[in-house]
């Protein structure tokens, strides 16, 4: 058996949480939920499925920056550091940079999910046998100990790709760098995947697929809400709306209702007008100086940049003071 550092917030039973976030959500004007939500089994599938679609263009993009500036991004990894994963997941685009970081001494993947990390960490030992590899599972945004080994390493790495921090609201997006600097520590390296502002055409198309796999991720929501939390929702009464907020400079995912309707939810009740939306998901766009003004507000100077050759997304580095 590995032996898994934890570290959750205390006295929470995450089924009590999702409901009262939900009520909580659908009792707001306007109405919403936490796009962490999403992600139960079928969401997850549907997010790998979204990845691939020919108008969804960051994951494409952030591999290949990946793949194109590897030795560049690496030279950021000093000997003996350790490289910290926020919400490692599936470890693929970290192992593009263990591959191009021989001396790298250890890999920290940081995933609230146990069973995936478990999994991928297993993997990961015979796939990079050199490499000490320490597991934590925590939510990336509070607080957690690093393992001892990696606490004494001589350098700290962090790496956050995939754009989650588009998902944030800059203030938590700020909060979740200050959380990284203080389990980094001083004189840490941070890595992260932001996608990039672009033309509304190509953004919108990203999340208005025509085979509708993204309506389907956003109307999923429903689908758990009615299986957890007894929810009353009809999935025909409500449509996927995404849109870029140009002011904003984000996209936003909606559920609308298609008629005035009743839908109960944990036993309470809830009303819905004709056109109504529930807001589901926030996903900032950034430019290289937007996101380098946010981090530097928390304490971390802009270290590097690279795009894709259409820089439609951005891999970013950051370092702390020592
Ligand atoms: C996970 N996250 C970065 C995705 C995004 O693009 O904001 C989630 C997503 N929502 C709709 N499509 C993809």
């Amino acid at each position: 058996m590995v032996a898994v550092a934890r570290k959750r917030m205390p006295n929470t039973d995450e089924a009590s949480v999702f409901e009262i976030d939900v009520v909580e959500g659908l009792s707001a004007t306007p109405k919403r939920i936490p796009a962490k939500y999403f992600y139960d089994g079928a969401g997850s599938q549907l997010f790998e499925r979204i990845t691939e679609l020919p108008e969804y263009y960051p994951t494409r993009c952030e591999l290949r920056i990946l793949r194109d500036h590897a030795s560049d991004i690496a030279k950021l990894i000093p000997a003996g550091a350790a490289l910290v994963e926020f919400g490692s997941g599936s470890n693929r685009k970290a192992r593009i940079l263990l591959a191009a970081a021989p001396k790298l001494a250890a890999y920290v993947p940081v995933d609230i999910c146990d069973e995936m990390l478990l999994q991928e960490a297993a993997e990961l030992r015979g796939d990079f046998p050199q490499l000490k590899i320490l597991p934590v599972v925590a939510d990336i945004c509070f607080p957690f100990e690093l393992p001892a080994e990696a606490k004494a390493a001589p350098a700290r790495v962090g790496f956050f790709p995939g754009s989650t921090i588009g998902n944030f609201e800059p203030h938590e997006a700020a909060a979740f760098l200050r959380n990284a600097a203080s389990i980094l520590g001083a004189g840490a390296t941070l890595i992260v995947g932001a996608d990039l502002i672009k033309s509304v055409e190509v953004l919108n198309a990203a999340y208005n697929d025509a085979a509708g796999v993204t309506a389907k991720f956003n109307l999923n929501l429903l689908v758990r809400i009615n299986r957890e939390l007894g929810g009353t929702f009809k999935l025909d009464g409500f449509e996927h709306h995404a849109f870029y907020n140009r002011e904003r400079h984000r996209i936003e995912m909606h559920l609308a209702s298609l008629k005035r309707q009743k839908v109960k939810v944990a036993g309470d009740t809830f009303e819905f007008r004709a056109g109504e939306t529930i807001h589901t998901e926030n996903s900032y766009k950034y430019s290289i100086e937007s996101l380098g003004a946010l981090a530097r507000c928390v304490g971390w100077q802009p270290a590097g940049a690279w795009t894709d050759p259409r820089d439609y997304f951005s891999i970013q580095a950051f370092r702390l003071g020592e």
